[in-house]
């Protein structure tokens, strides 16, 4: 198989790559545009793969992508590539608009005008896997889970941009019958995610003895999977997926905030102990997030049920190997750090 990745030197997309050269015969090109959030060095390890390339690409290049297809002729493409942090989305919202909405319409035709030209066979085999978030259903109270039947109520510009996203991959489904897979997943951790999100800022200002910013009181609700059962679920999707059909992904891990930045700095003062007793003494509450969405949660079973999907990390062993890769690994986060558009964001300026 050829799949085409986008978005694949970011986070989860450069988990999916690694995992995807690592234990099948896929052969991937992966387009990225390499924005602030991307990182090369997440490739290493598939660089020199003869079933990996790359290529740097703005998904809003309608053109570019067109020749991009026509070279590559793949057989699925896995849509990844996004603006993905909701604070900055609420600081600036156009590259959000730009990027999650104009780029997923751009790939989307540029994916069709590819795909009614196959063969036949090739055309029936065809997959589209649009990428997407528990975000866009919005916040739940005190009970209950998303399910794959929950409505979208969106309220960040990211989750609005990401709703959108998920309506056009649904209706080029029905209405060009592109067979477009799409996948709603919870909170992503693990190996290079960008210091800006909550647990790798929370293990580097932890490490560092800054202070770590609890937005609000630290009630808010996330649904935690590691980045690689995310990867395997994607594949499952990808391959034995129905088409129109979309599958919600979750590790059934809801956690607190202050009870997951807790349990950072308590494996962090086991791993490396505070001169000063604790970490949790660095905790500092901040002004809460605007629109701050209260609880998210996965109702999971469709994947589990329909694809045979279980995660293999519970939230306790993948937060301490995620602890254990970021104080093993300062070689990639250090210039990350000392970069300014971070310094901005991590009051590090
Ligand atoms: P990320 O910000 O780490 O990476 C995004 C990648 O997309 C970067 O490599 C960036 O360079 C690339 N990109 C951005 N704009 C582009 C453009 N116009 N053209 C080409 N490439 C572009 O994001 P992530 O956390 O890896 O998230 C990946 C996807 O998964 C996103 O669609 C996101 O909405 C979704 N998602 C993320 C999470 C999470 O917890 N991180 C959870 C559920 C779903
Ligand atoms: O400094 C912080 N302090 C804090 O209390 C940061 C960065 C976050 N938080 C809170 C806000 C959220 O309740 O922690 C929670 C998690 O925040 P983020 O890591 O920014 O993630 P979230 O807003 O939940 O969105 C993430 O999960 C869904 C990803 O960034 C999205 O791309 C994904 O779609």
């Amino acid at each position: 198989m050829k799949l085409i990745v986008t978005g694949g030197a970011g986070f989860i997309g450069s988990c999916v790559i690694r995992t995807l050269i690592r234990t099948t015969d896929v052969s991937i090109c992966n387009v990225d545009k390499l924005t602030y959030a991307a990182s090369p060095e997440a490739l290493a390890e598939v660089s020199g793969s003869p079933r990996y390339r790359f290529e740097r690409l703005d998904i809003c290049d309608g053109p570019g992508l067109a020749a991009l297809f026509e070279r590559e002729q793949p057989d699925a493409v896995m849509h990844l590539a996004a603006e993905s942090h909701v604070d900055r989305s609420i600081d600036d919202p156009a590259a959000f608009i730009m990027t999650n909405l104009v780029g997923t319409y751009t790939l989307l035709a540029a994916s069709t005008a590819y795909w009614r030209g196959l063969p036949e066979a090739r055309r029936a085999s065809f997959r589209y896997h649009h990428v997407s978030t528990d975000e866009v259903y919005g916040s739940l109270g005190d009970v209950g889970a998303f399910t794959e039947t929950t409505p979208y109520a969106p309220n960040s510009p990211y989750s609005a941009s990401k709703a959108g996203s998920d309506h056009l991959a649904r209706a080029w489904f029905h209405t060009y019958g592109l067979p477009v897979l799409v996948s709603n997943c919870s909170n992503n951790y693990g190996p290079f995610q960008f210091p800006e999100k909550l647990i790798p800022l929370m293990i580097l200002n932890g490490i560092a003895g800054r202070p770590l910013p609890v937005y609000g009181r630290g009630m808010n609700v996330r649904d935690w999977l590691h980045v690689e059962d995310h990867a395997r679920a994607l594949w499952q999707v990808l391959t034995r997926g129905q088409p129109g059909e979309s599958y919600n992904i979750g590790g059934n891990a809801e956690r607190r905030n202050i009870d997951v930045v807790h349990a950072i700095c308590d494996l962090l003062d086991e791993l490396v102990p505070d001169p000063q007793g604790s970490r949790r003494r660095l905790i500092t509450h901040v002004s809460d997030r605007p629109g701050h969405d209260l609880r998210y949660a996965i109702d999971a079973s469709r994947i589990r049920r329909d694809l045979g999907w279980v995660p293999q990390e519970t939230f306790e062993t993948g937060l301490r190997a995620t602890v254990e890769w970021y104080l093993a690994n300062e070689a990639w986060w250090r210039p990350i750090l000392e970069r300014r558009y971070a310094g901005q964001r991590l009051g590090l300026a």
